[in-house]
């Protein structure tokens, strides 16, 4: 398991960010771009996972929409959910000598060779959404971004919730997000933190990825109930694999949030619809409108402060259950 606060020391990480600090200020802005007045534009390289979810396409135009806001010049790409995409798109930015690098990692592990050659490039990179595991702290300044585990935890805690105090065993199916990916990872350990602890009669009977897609979950939970009949509980690590596996649900003749309960993470618009018909009964919000926060980040990594940050740069969240979806729904950002 994955514990993004365990393999740095508060020490190591104030060295890292001063390492990374000090790089800035050793390259000093390259960019080409002058937004006028005498003052430098900033450019950004942007690596985006790709474009799977309702989450993705909110955080893709806070960031986009931020970026302009501030000044920004952004070069943003699309990796289409594949890590061999995001290293191109890291070294394209390195060789074109961008200010700051930020992208938020498919997976979690295999990025210490590219972060490197950022690192000798002097760009300093800004993780944002999700974490990477690394024995190098010194590689990035800060993580901009959710607490997944934290979010697994709340899920639990709202299937409490939705169950009411139900007594006897409880047969649960899981859809996983993207494997490897932090939040997959995190969000299936905190749910089964709390089941460990107090649940000893909830069982998960069926695990697997869909990719946090509606395509994915859809498909995955047909198989699900082609192989079990007695799933009473769905916990979808995203709103899209959960409202994939609502179809899957239903021409399975069943009724979703009825015969089968379901908690899912994120709560885009369409998740609110679905939790304001009860077809979703309760959803951890994972915000995705991480721009304005980012842009904040890059400019103070840019002006050779990033030693003042924390090493992570946690976003607030809110738990929403069925019966408040109606009254939230309009004034949902996303
Ligand atoms: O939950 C999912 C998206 O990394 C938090 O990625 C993000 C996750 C989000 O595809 O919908």
């Amino acid at each position: 398991m994955i514990d993004r606060r365990s393999f740095l020391t508060a020490g190591a990480a104030v060295s890292a960010a001063g390492v990374l600090a000090a790089c800035a200020k050793k390259n000093p802005t390259k960019s080409t771009g002058s937004k006028g007045g005498g003052t430098e534009q900033i450019t950004l390289g942007f690596s985006q996972v790709g474009s799977e979810s309702g989450w993705r396409a909110a955080n893709t135009q806070s960031v986009k929409d931020a970026a302009k806001a501030a000044g920004i010049n952004l070069k943003f790409s699309d990796a289409q959910q594949k890590q061999e995409n995001q290293i191109s798109a890291i070294r394209s930015y390195i060789a074109q000598k961008v200010d700051v690098i930020s992208f938020s990692p498919v997976v979690v592990t295999g990025w210490d060779t590219v972060l490197k050659e950022a690192k000798a490039a002097g760009i300093p990179v800004i993780l944002t959404d999700r974490s990477v595991e690394t024995s190098d702290p010194s590689l990035y300044v800060t993580l901009v971004g959710s607490d997944f585990e934290s979010e697994g935890e709340r899920a639990a805690h709202l299937l409490e919730k939705v169950l009411a105090g139900q007594k006897g065993t409880v047969k649960i199916a899981q859809l996983e997000g993207t494997t490897g990916a932090a939040p997959a990872i995190e969000r299936s350990s905190g749910f089964a933190k709390i089941m460990k602890a107090s649940h000893p009669e909830w069982k998960i009977i069926a695990s697997q990825s869909g990719d946090f897609t509606r395509a994915g979950g859809k498909q995955v939970m047909a198989a699900f109930l082609q192989a079990h009949s007695d799933i009473q509980v769905l916990f979808s690590h995203n709103d899209d694999m959960a409202i994939g596996a609502i179809q899957a649900i239903q021409a399975a003749g069943k009724a979703p949030g009825k015969d089968i309960k379901i908690i899912s993470c994120d709560g885009v618009h369409d998740g609110f619809v679905a939790m304001s018909k009860g077809q979703i009964n309760a959803i951890v919000e994972c915000n995705p409108l991480l721009g304005p926060q980012l842009m904040d980040t890059v400019k103070t990594v840019h002006a050779g402060k990033g030693s003042t940050l924390p090493r992570w740069i946690k976003t607030k969240e809110s738990d929403y259950t069925a019966d408040q979806a109606a009254a939230a729904l309009p004034s949902r950002k996303y």
